[in-house]
């Protein structure tokens, strides 16, 4: 028998991570929405439907969430926003300074975690080192994701086959950064176009994103710099006002659809 003060040795440190990872792995074979990329417009649409009480899971390719958050431009590490989104930095206890009328900077490294934190405690599920593959499309709708681990994309040519598995949901948000990798996957497949993004025009990007931020086909929603990829935009450089924005807004959309849907699986 087991002595009480035995401390837990490596097969219990192994099986408590597979237990853990696989039930919610199962869990969340079915959600209402997958969002593949956690930078700020992901986290903060996660974030933002989580709260509302609705099963969210984001796919992120890299060990670490934020995608382009962590640093401003040109590798330093202050980011910039513009009014108003000032006041979303206020909700998120999100230090900043004002340097000039209407423009405000603060720490990357501190923004991002507070963003994850928010994220992480309102509900959102994360499989990180996990890569968007490929699109579920039933009916004319999109329905979930096919994801494979991130290292299967470099394994050598020898290795043929690790075949990918399918995620099932009511809705997907594409906030892949400039790629719009689900954007693409759908227009390789013929069910939409994009027109690829801009040259760089701050101060007609951040509001041109926030208002094209949208439905792109039936269960598909685009947030962050996927929308200038899909519309044709202007790209904006280092500044995040309009990545949160977006992902609030995308949120909003979202939670609409999935209420206007009877079958929704509230957490
Ligand atoms: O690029 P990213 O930060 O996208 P965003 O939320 O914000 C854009 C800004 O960072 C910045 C900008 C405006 O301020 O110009 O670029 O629109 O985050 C995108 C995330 O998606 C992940 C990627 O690793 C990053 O964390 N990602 C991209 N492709 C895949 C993916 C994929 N195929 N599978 C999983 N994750």
């Amino acid at each position: 028998m087991k002595r009480l003060f035995e401390k837990s040795g490596e097969k219990d440190v192994t099986k408590a991570i597979i237990s853990a990872f696989l039930s919610e792995l199962a869990e969340y074979v079915e959600s209402d929405c997958i969002i593949v990329g956690g930078g700020p417009s992901g986290l903060m649409a996660g974030a933002e439907l989580a709260k509302e009480g609705f099963k969210v899971v984001i796919i992120e390719r890299n060990n670490y969430l934020g995608g382009g958050f962590w640093i401003g431009g040109y590798l330093m590490n202050k980011v910039t926003f513009r009014a108003p989104a000032d006041k979303l930095l206020v909700d998120l206890g999100i230090p900043f300074k004002e340097v000039n009328y209407g423009l405000f900077v603060a720490d990357g490294p501190h923004a991002t975690s507070k963003l994850i934190s928010y994220a992480c405690s309102m509900g959102v599920k994360i499989l990180n080192m996990t890569i968007f593959e490929d699109v579920v499309v039933r009916e004319k709708k999109v329905a979930g994701c096919v994801v494979n681990w991130t290292p299967v994309e470099a394994l050598p040519r020898q290795i043929t086959c690790v075949d990918p598995i399918g995620l099932e949901s009511k809705t997907v948000l594409d906030a892949t950064g400039h790629d719009a990798q689900v954007a693409k996957k759908m227009e390789e497949r013929g069910f939409v176009k994009t027109r690829g993004y801009g040259a760089m025009w701050v101060d007609a990007s951040e509001d041109l994103i926030v208002q094209h931020t949208a439905e792109i086909y039936d269960g598909l929603f685009v947030a962050g710099m996927a929308v200038a990829t899909v519309f044709g935009l202007p790209r904006m450089g280092p500044t995040f006002g309009a990545m949160l924005l977006s992902g609030k807004k995308a949120a909003s959309l979202i939670k609409k659809k999935l209420e206007s849907e009877k079958d929704i699986f509230l957490r």
